[in-house]
């Protein structure tokens, strides 16, 4: 591996890999208007420089961008942070924007040789380091010069987290020079005064070692003209593979970059081919703004503004599926946003946050200070709200929040809920930090007399004022409960004895929705001492469990405490010596009910040896809580869906993860993690195997989703661990009656447009009844599916979940089986739209056939 010089700063920087292959590429020098600009190139010139650049495959930009940021070598791991300085000693020029010039290439060594004494003050830094390279430089605002660097350290596992933390510490050198602990008394004349000073990790994403060619534009944009940034080809050609490609924007002092993407069509996931915009010169991981791909409508308008007057645009591609790409204008503005707080008053009135409808920019601060006329009271509605951040909980909002009486607010507020304060007076406060952004908020506020608030609108008891409409609707919007309290009940509710109004299609669902099971009383046709047969008959209840089958289809006699041989129906359990009794739910019970005692057999399953403790609305799983979840990777591609571990050979995951596309079913192309946690990180438990067969159910529909499972057999068996065991697979008469609640993992979206999940989540949610699926679902649900969700929405299994298992823990033998499989649905998360699941006791026999599982009938 080619390492740049440790002192140059020039020599082996990642910059400009094909500057001494193609001149057109070469930064000009500054020109009359006084600031650079790139020459802007043809389709063509651009065409041939990426193809001179992928030539050029082995340059040290490249090997260091790509290989380096986190690669281990022999007992080391090489490691890249970056980061910026303000150097208060130098004032800026032009030249400084262009990396060819003689000044920029003086600045650059005489930065570099600093760094080097700057982490040699750091002993544990010193040990380790090997180089920095000087990527940029941009104007500050009081004339002095920002630096960019990358620096590279070659460190052994054990002290990562040591160096981690020594690089933060290097942060503090302003401090550390006021103390006089880094000597600069003795500083040789020509050393730079160095004021502050960030530095931080590189997105792991740019280790991948497929990488191989890198290309970088600079522009200066000028007041009032906007500039043009596209991916190469774009939109005639597909971006190329494998490539990362940077494009460094700058702005004049006291301005901000804005940058407005007119249209990204990249692949949907992020993981494989993504754009993102940092607000700085360098990818630092604490400075990213947003990161985007998959196609977004022009519609959606995307704006971002810099904090200060640099912005770094980066596209990452890897090998597969290669798209137009993306094309975006750059613009300055000045660094005053108007409306950033201040005091607003009268009857009415409306204020944003910072530069909306763009995205706020990061780290800004506004403070409104609203006064209604006395005798008057403040009433706030947020028309949209969106303050979501990777990271963030909406619990306690510690990244981008707005604040109201000491109350913070984040990710989503419902635009139909009104704020009413009991005060003329209130402060507003929005912050954001250096990190991601997002649309912010329109509010509106108005003067209400006290004694009439909520006009036009329901008002809740705990003064939130709520659209009429969301009354008596049978959910909890006020979230007192007082919106469902007196109600009359319209024609698609039903009366609760407590006097609560329901959609009638929680009636019979299971679930006690009324709280007083009111919607759960009197659900079969038969009448009271009858038992209502499945086959719509109805007998006595004296005639169950009594050894005959009383209904003519077994029901009276399947859910009985005691096993009682029967002759064999769907409603029985049939025991290897082919007697079937009527015990519900026998296998694997821990009590022998079969003569033979095969219902007891390999029922080392479904336990959790561990005994510590995008799924949508979940939280993090505990290690080693769900030791048969499987991560499966397509190679190079990452993780795509989940799946179970039946045995030590055998998986099962969903059909429409194999049959996505024709590599999918190919067992080569698939690796399979067993016993991860966090993706990315492996533990010593955590086993990876590739995949010897495949097999689809045959009857798989890919339109209807119906039959969707399918069995994985790994090239070699898995030795089974504390984070690495399988599930039991249910018997076919498992019974799971509605409401049952039953639990999700996966590292799926944890949004329905958001991000894969980098740490396994988990959700509990409930079985709903198979007729209210299909009046909420339509006509797709067939009998190989079973429904699951909360029907208020906001807990759901999301894409990447898919293969992954919906589980059911017996109460009585603790352990858990494997009653779905992650399948499909409308949305994630969305109100009375269930996930749905393949219903696992309906494939036994086809799993049983194709592993040779060693199942109980
Ligand atoms: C998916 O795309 C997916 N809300 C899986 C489950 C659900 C939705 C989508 C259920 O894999």
């Amino acid at each position: 591996m080619e390492v740049a010089e440790p002192e140059s700063g020039i020599e082996g920087s990642m910059k400009h890999p094909d500057h001494d292959l193609d001149p057109s590429v070469q930064f000009l020098p500054a020109s009359d208007e006084k600031k650079l600009e790139k020459r802007s190139l043809s389709l063509r010139t651009m065409l041939l420089i990426g193809l001179v650049v992928l030539a050029s495959v082995t340059t040290l930009i490249v090997t260091l961008l790509v290989c380096n940021f986190h690669l281990r070598t022999g007992e080391k791991i090489r490691k890249v942070f970056s980061g910026s300085m303000t150097i208060a000693s130098q004032r800026f020029t032009d030249s400084y924007e262009d990396s060819n010039s003689r000044q920029f290439k003086e600045l650059a060594s005489q930065v570099s040789k600093q760094m080097k004494d700057i982490y040699n003050n750091v002993p544990l830094l010193s040990r380790y380091y090997i180089s920095s390279t000087i990527q940029a430089f941009s104007e500050s605002s009081n004339d002095s010069v920002v630096a960019y660097y990358l620096s590279e350290f070659s460190v052994p596992e054990s002290q990562l987290s040591a160096v981690d933390e020594a690089i933060r510490s290097t942060e503090q050198i302003g401090a550390l020079r006021k103390s006089r602990r880094v000597n600069l008394e003795h500083k040789p004349t020509n050393t730079l005064l160095i004021y502050s000073m960030m530095s931080g990790a590189v997105d792991a994403r740019f280790i991948n070692s497929s990488l191989n060619s890198h290309y970088m534009e600079s522009h200066h944009s000028h007041p009032g003209k906007t500039g043009i940034i596209q991916s190469p080809g774009f939109p005639d050609t597909p971006y190329f593979p494998n490539m990362y490609t940077e494009w460094q924007l700058r702005a004049d002092p006291n301005h901000r970059v804005q940058l407005e993407f007119i249209a990204v069509d990249l692949e949907d996931d992020c993981r494989n081919d993504f754009i993102r915009v940092y607000d700085s010169l360098v990818p630092t991981e604490s400075q990213v703004i947003t990161e985007e791909c998959g196609n977004i409508t022009p519609n959606k308008k995307l704006v971002f503004l810099s904090s200060g007057n640099v912005m770094l645009v980066t596209l990452v591609t890897n090998e597969e599926k290669n798209f137009p790409g993306f094309r975006a204008q750059y613009s300055q503005v000045a660094a005053e946003i108007p409306g950033c707080g201040g005091k607003l008053t009268g009857m009415k009135g409306t204020f944003t946050s910072p530069g909306f409808s763009s995205h706020y920019p990061p780290q800004i601060q506004c403070v409104w200070d609203i006064e209604v006329s006395t005798g008057k009271q403040v009433m706030l509605n947020f028309s949209r709200f969106s303050m979501h951040e990777p990271g963030q909980s909406p619990k306690n909002c510690t990244k981008d929040y707005v604040e109201i009486n000491s109350n913070r607010m984040c990710g989503s507020q419902p635009t139909n809920k009104v704020h009413v304060f009991e005060s003329s007076k209130l402060t507003v406060k929005f912050f954001s930090d250096m990190s991601y952004v997002d649309e912010g908020f329109f509010a509106q506020f108005e003067a209400y007399d006290p004694h009439h608030f909520c006009p036009g609108r329901f008002q809740c008891d705990n003064r939130v004022c709520i659209d009429s409409k969301l009354q008596c609707d049978g959910y909890n919007d006020c979230e007192d409960m007082s919106d469902e309290k007196d109600c009359v009940c319209e024609e698609f509710y039903f009366r609760c004895k407590n006097g609560l109004c329901k959609p009638k299609h929680f009636f019979c669902d299971g679930v006690d929705d009324c709280g007083d099971n009111t919607d759960e009383e009197n659900c079969g046709h038969c009448e009271a001492g009858q038992v209502d047969c499945r086959n719509g008959r109805c007998v006595s209840e004296q005639k169950k469990c009594d050894g005959h089958n009383d209904c003519g289809d077994g029901t009276d006699e399947s859910e009985c405490a005691k096993a009682i041989v029967l002759s064999c129906s769907e409603f029985t359990f049939k025991c290897k010596n082919e007697e079937c009794i009527s015990k519900q739910n026998p296998r694997c019970d821990g009590e022998k009910d079969c003569d033979d005692g095969s219902d007891e057999a390999d029922c080392d399953c479904g336990t959790v040896p561990y005994k510590s403790s995008r799924i949508v609305g979940g939280e993090i799983a505990g290690e080693g809580e769900w030791p048969w979840q499987v991560s499966l990777h397509l190679k190079g591609e990452g993780h795509v869906c989940g799946a179970s571990i039946i045995s030590n050979s055998w998986i099962i995951t969903a059909a429409h993860c194999i049959h996505e596309t024709n590599r999918y079913s190919q067992a080569e192309q698939w690796e399979v993690y067993l016993g991860l946690h966090t993706q990315g990180e492996s533990n010593t438990w955590t086993v990876q195997k590739s995949v010897k067969q495949i097999i689809c159910h045959p009857a798989y529909n890919p339109v209807s989703f119906n039959h969707d499972i399918a069995l994985m057999k790994l090239d070699s068996s898995v030795i089974f661990n504390q984070y690495i065991w399988p599930i039991c697979l249910p018997s076919a008469t498992r019974v799971l009656p509605v409401g049952q609640s039953v639990w999700i993992s996966g590292w799926g979206k944890t949004r329905e447009h958001g991000n894969l999940a980098t740490v396994l989540h988990k959700a509990e949610v409930r079985i709903i009844n198979d007729t209210v699926c299909h009046q909420l679902m339509g006509d797709d649900i067939s009998p190989g599916m079973i429904c699951a969700g909360l029907l208020t929405g906001g807990v759901d299994a999301c894409q990447g979940d898919s293969g992954g298992p919906m589980s059911y823990m017996d109460p009585g033998s603790k352990r858990s089986f494997l009653v779905g499989v992650v399948s499909w649905g409308e949305g994630c998360g969305q109100r009375e739209k269930p996930g749905i699941y393949t219903r696992v006791t309906k494939y036994r026999n086809w799993i049983r056939e194709k592993t040779g599982h060693p199942l109980g009938s």
